[in-house]
């Protein structure tokens, strides 16, 4: 109603004193040196850049409170409906730069440090970034809570606070991946707010027992409880006051030390539990796309969202709502199936807490939950051994056998008699040991199931869930296309260019951020030369900034005139980064066996690579070391180094893209036509003005579609071609001197020593030697013309721009405020809220 009655004291003198930092330059200093001198203890002389970004960040944080409990105050006064994003992964980057722009503070800050005798830009980069995922699927999460805040909808994410982010990337001289640490939260993070008040306890192992009384409930005792506490992460909207919320648990014991073996005398033991308690948050899983069935893993998915849904659940209860009510104020969205156990969880609440019967249980659990698909490949998808499963979370395991047990009575009722279905579609897989199924788990569970680009979702529904959909309907399986924030990637990460983007649009960034299909205004500046050269010269900065980082962090000197072709992810075979070298080596060669006079006329290149590698992924790890002695090798050739030169960046990370992207001409995008479900990077790359080479795969056909063909290098062959190739590579092989004798010769070289021993490189060169599962020889030559087009339409510079103009002015389908809000119409059924100035 907004007109409650006041708490306490006195309503004046508490409205007095609820007050923000001005905006205004001199309550900006103010704010900050009064941080200096009482929150950090610290005075003018003895303040560093990283002190002084910490003043900053408190500063910038002052109004991000109020603004987050402004909002968070309507949404309990209104209590819409409200989603919640439950992902193990939120790769978040830095937040002071994000956090100044959202709040239209930037230009004040800057002049404020400056006054203080400091550069904004050092104070920023002092900032480490929050580094809290493997790669897409984490920073897609990001990009939602940026849109979610931005387009003022009541969304809440929900994850852990690892201690330890992805690990750290160093190269050692050999050219290996080492792993590293990431301390992130060795300097004390000033974006979070420890709520040290809200907990929850969350059992492990024990018994549960039915308590057979003619009712579905049952105990579950004994076992092992340890403690959820709540750190929240303020999330600021676009030039609105909507500040959302982002709230990561922390493992702890549930009480300091086991008493009964500290009496004994047993220290050691008295530590042991409180120590594998706090184990549960300590590290982020550096896998991406492989499931691993370690018991830590599976303790991190329950606690998560064991804390996840009572907090939820707590919240929904205050509103005094009958508890039947549950889908008409809370919608939860499954990022992957990590959080599928969030599935049985609410159904032990709902039978064993609020003694519902089965099938209303069932009803409100089918209406809560929304599951989202990221990849089709088979060993990524998530299995978890009963075995496993009984020890740990037994009443959980109860709950899956009687789902799947209803489950199968609805599809053996359907198709009568169909055996191989019923154990195709069953949510346990047989074998040595059984194993539940997420994705199936995932899937029956929910209301609505996605992928993340148009072909993807198709092949959801006629792949990995073709039998689901027979049974349930295709109108349950859609698709949701993927999308990026153009505040970080675009406005934060390429300010140039967004200013020119405003200033040509005569529209203000308020505006066209938040509205992005505003960039269409840009196509007929295209033929405008003026308009050309100004694009080109902030490319050619972005370029120059990108040379400044390499040369500032490894040592070396670019040639920032050549042209840039980036290819930056996670490192995996699917991805292909090993047809992006062996195409470079291909090159080499060829320049190499050109006479000086030819050699003239060819497109200088300079190509990069950054990625991470699994721990545990040897052929990836191997690609790395490959990549790093042909860079090696190369770059020291006088012959050719002015033609090509290659580097591997070290320590991929968001900060580290937010260089690389905004200084590309190209980016490679290659997978294997059906394997990457979307892509996100690719978006980044065109609303930066990069051009892409790619082969036909997830969102690079959307973006072709919006942006022109001709505007996009297409190679390779199609999705419905590759399962045939792999068909006939296991019966009718062909050897690889016949099917590609230029890469058979790029083979050889490397195994004959060129990049030194040979050998190393043996079991990389045998996977495409022998199976070519990723159809590396079947797309080498289709890649390697699809570069020679590139080199041939950059030649005409002044078409190249055109071509970078008109693919930026139809990226407005790829913000991510585009697909938040098909989330929040289309599935959720949320809408916006505005939060009163
Ligand atoms: C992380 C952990 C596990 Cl166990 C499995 C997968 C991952 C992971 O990081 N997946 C991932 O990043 N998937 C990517 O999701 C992006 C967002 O939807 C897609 O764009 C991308 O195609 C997909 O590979």
């Amino acid at each position: 109603t907004g007109k409650e009655k006041w708490p306490r004291g006195d309503e004046k003198i508490w409205k007095a004193g609820m007050r923000g930092v001005d905006t205004d330059v001199a309550s900006i200093t103010k704010s900050f040196v009064n941080h200096v001198q009482t929150s950090l203890a610290r005075q003018a002389h003895n303040l560093d850049d990283l002190g002084a970004y910490q003043a900053a960040a408190l500063s910038v944080r002052d109004n991000l409170i109020l603004n987050w409990d402004d909002t968070q105050l309507t949404y309990t006064r209104k209590a819409p409906k409200r989603a919640y994003y439950l992902s193990l992964e939120f790769l978040m980057g830095r937040t002071l730069d994000n956090a100044l722009l959202n709040l239209g503070l930037k230009d004040q800050y800057k002049d404020g440090v400056k006054e203080l005798g400091f550069s904004i830009e050092d104070l920023l980069d002092k900032e480490r970034d929050a580094a809290l995922g493997n790669g897409g699927l984490g920073r897609l999460a990001a990009c939602y809570l940026d849109s979610s805040a931005s387009q003022e909808l009541p969304v809440w994410g929900y994850g852990l606070r690892y201690k330890y982010g992805i690990f750290q990337q160093l190269i050692s001289p050999e050219g290996n991946q080492l792993e590293a640490p990431d301390p992130w939260l060795d300097n004390q993070n000033p974006w979070e707010l420890p709520r040290l008040d809200v907990a929850y306890e969350v059992r492990f192992y024990g018994q549960a027992e039915r308590l057979n009384d003619g009712t579905p409930r049952a105990s579950w005792t004994g076992g092992q409880e340890v403690l959820a506490v709540a750190y929240d992460v303020m999330i600021p909207g676009c030039y609105t006051k909507t500040t959302n919320n982002l709230r990561l648990w922390e493992s702890k014991p549930k009480r300091g030390f086991d008493l009964n073996s500290f009496n004994a005398g047993n220290y050691e033991g008295a530590i042991e539990s409180s120590n594998s308690a706090a184990a549960i948050t300590s590290v982020l899983y550096p896998n991406d796309h492989t499931s691993f069935g370690k018991e830590l893993r599976l303790k991190q998915q329950y606690f998560w969202t064991a804390a996840s849904l009572a907090d939820i659940l707590r919240r929904f209860k205050n509103l005094g709502k009958s508890i039947t009510e549950i889908p008409d104020y809370i919608a939860i969205q499954l990022n992957d199936t990590h959080p599928t156990l969030a599935i049985p969880e609410l159904m032990r609440i709902l039978i064993d807490d609020e003694d519902l019967d089965w099938n209303k249980a069932w009803e409100i659990v089918n209406n809560t939950f929304f599951y989202t698909n990221h990849t089709v490949l088979p060993e990524a998808l998530e299995k978890w051994p009963v075995p496993l499963m009984e020890h740990v979370l037994p009443r959980h395991m109860q709950i899956i056998y009687d789902i799947n047990l209803f489950f199968l009575q609805a599809v053996e009722k359907k198709f009568p008699g169909d055996r191989d279905r019923l154990s195709r579609m069953s949510l346990i897989e047989e074998g040595f040991p059984k194993q539940v199924r997420m994705a199936y788990l995932a899937c029956i569970g929910s209301k609505k199931v996605n992928g993340v680009a148009e072909l993807h979702s198709d092949l959801v529904r006629t792949t990995i869930l073709k039998d689901f959909v027979e049974f349930e309907g295709i109108s349950k399986f859609g698709n949701v296309t993927n999308g990026i924030t153009p505040r970080r990637w675009l406005d934060q990460c390429n300010p140039e260019l967004s200013d020119l983007i405003s200033k040509t649009l005569k529209v203000e960034k308020s505006v066209w951020l938040k509205s992005l299909d505003k960039l269409e205004g840009l196509l007929p500046f295209a033929e405008d030369a003026r308009f050309r050269r100004e694009w080109a010269a902030i490319k050619q900065r972005n370029k120059e900034r990108l040379a400044h980082y390499v040369q500032t962090t490894l040592g070396f000197t670019i040639n920032t005139h050549a042209m840039f072709d980036v290819q930056i992810k996670r490192l995996h075979e699917y991805k292909r980064q090993t047809l992006n070298i062996l195409g470079v080596i291909h090159r080499y060669l060829t320049l190499k066996a050109m006479t000086p006079e030819a050699r003239q006329k060819v497109n200088h290149r300079v190509v990069f690579f950054a990625g991470k590698a699994a721990p545990a992924y040897y052929i990836a790890k191997l690609t790395i070391r490959l990549i790093v002695n042909v860079a090696r090798i190369i770059n020291a050739d006088p012959d050719t180094k002015e033609y090509l030169t290659v580097y591997f960046i070290p320590d991929y990370s968001v900060s580290v893209a937010e260089v690389l992207i905004p200084a590309s001409d190209i980016s490679q995008h290659i997978s294997t036509a059906g394997t990457e479900a979307s892509g996100t990077s690719n978006m980044k790359f065109c609303l930066n003005g990069g051009l892409l080479v790619g082969t036909v795969d997830g969102a690079n056909i959307e973006i072709a579609e919006s942006v022109g063909e001709s505007n996009v290098f297409f190679f390779g062959h199609l999705t419905p071609d590759v399962e045939d190739i792999r068909y006939q590579h296991m019966y009718h092989p062909i050897p690889i001197e016949e099917k590609c004798p230029a890469l058979a010769n790029v083979l050889n070289k490397i195994s004959g020593g060129m990049f030194g021993d040979g050998g190393v490189y043996e079991p990389l060169l045998k996977t495409i030697r022998q199976v070519d599962y990723y159809l590396i020889a079947d797309d080498f030559d289709s890649y390697i013309a699809a570069l020679a087009m590139v080199d041939e339409a950059y030649l005409d510079k002044t078409e190249w721009i055109k071509k970078s103009i008109k693919t930026v002015a139809k990226m407005g389908k790829f913000s991510s405020d585009r697909a938040i809000l098909e989330y929040a119409e289309s599935y959720w059924n949320v809408e916006a809220i505005s939060v009163a100035k």
